[in-house]
């Protein structure tokens, strides 16, 4: 344990750290007045245990000892630190204020060598207890920490998808509910949209699986870049097909992003040899907006674009359909 003694009279000084010495204690610092005190607590990481206790002479050169206690404990790194007082004098005055300004313990002066023992023994079980108990809480503070984050990342896991790392469907379902009854609440429109790319089994047939999945990771990079609007939302909603909702969207905001996607996806120039439409990847798109639909479930828009979206497959594919 850390003591650290402050008097300005060398043979106070020298007694106690004797009489410490004595008592086993070998980590004693000395300091002679106030503003010594002060430079030496801003060296010390009190955070981690450099300083367990103070024993503060009253009397001092440049400042009053008690004046000295109530400034430290205001300091929230100094509260858990014991201060014992010692002093030559002996008035109910002195004691009353040493006690108000915080101190945990008063010595008077000449010092008994069997009562400073057992007082600063005292101080340093106490200060032990709080070294265990600030160490107790910290502990707890980090596995908490942890455990949120921990937390954090299982409902991110929950609600992506693994391969192209967008939504995935539950976090769709979960979103189209909420800005569905958003849409209601402030009477705007939401805007849905839903996208198959073409003739993805003859790309399979051709190229592969792998190639098909890395063509839909290249895609789902593409449609993050095409739905840019806060609260845009794009998941991967089935196997080779992509679902948006567009909060605060009508009809004819729908079909300029379904056109955009259609277009940007066109023109990622991802060849596809045994298309019937064209010698890239193309999708087809279909989309909707809420106030074709306010009465009734969200369920609804979803068949309405999913409806769009089989229109535009019978209309030739890579075209958009609302
Ligand atoms: P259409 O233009 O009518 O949509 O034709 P299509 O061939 O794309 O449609 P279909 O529903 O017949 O086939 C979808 C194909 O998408 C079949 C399946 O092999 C492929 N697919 C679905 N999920 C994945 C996936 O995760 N990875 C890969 N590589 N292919 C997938
Ligand atoms: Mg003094
Ligand atoms: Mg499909
Ligand atoms: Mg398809």
């Amino acid at each position: 344990m850390n003591i650290l003694v402050v008097d300005d009279a060398r043979e106070i000084r020298l007694l106690l750290e004797n009489y410490l010495r004595q008592a086993g204690y070998e980590n004693v610092e000395f300091v002679t007045n106030g503003e010594e005190l002060m430079i030496k607590i801003t060296e010390k990481d009190l955070a981690a245990g450099e300083l367990d206790l103070i024993l503060l002479d009253v009397v001092l050169p440049d400042m009053n000892g008690v004046e000295i206690c109530s400034c430290l404990k205001m300091e929230p790194a100094m509260q858990d630190i014991p201060i014992i007082m010692v002093t030559g004098k002996q008035d109910d005055q002195t004691l009353r204020e040493a006690f108000e300004s915080g101190a945990m313990d008063y010595i008077k002066k000449p010092i008994s060598k069997i009562e400073l023992k057992a007082r600063v023994a005292s101080a340093l079980r106490l200060r032990k207890e709080i070294k265990k108990r600030n160490a107790r809480e910290r502990e707890l503070k980090e596995a908490t920490s942890k455990l949120k984050e921990a937390n954090k990342k299982l409902e991110k896991l929950a609600s992506q998808d693994g391969l192209t790392f967008l939504a995935n469907r539950r976090l769709f379902d979960e979103r189209l509910n909420e800005e569905w009854k958003r849409a209601r609440r402030e009477n705007s429109s939401m805007g849905l949209i839903m996208l198959d790319i073409d003739h993805f089994k003859y790309y399979n047939d051709l190229y592969g699986h792998q190639a098909g999945d890395d063509c839909l990771k290249k895609l789902a990079k593409k449609l993050e870049k095409l739905l840019y609007r806060p609260g845009d939302l794009v998941a991967r909603y089935g196997g080779e097909e992509f679902a948006a909702i567009l909060p605060r969207t009508d009809i004819t905001g729908v079909k300029r992003v379904a056109e955009r996607i259609r277009k940007g996806i066109r023109e990622l120039e991802i060849e596809h040899e045994d298309s019937p439409v064209d010698e890239y990847v193309t999708v087809s798109v279909g989309g909707t907006a809420s106030n074709y639909c306010r009465e009734g479930e969200p369920e609804m828009l979803l068949e309405k674009a999913d409806k769009a979206l089989y229109a535009a497959k019978n209309d030739g594919r890579n075209c958009v359909k609302v």
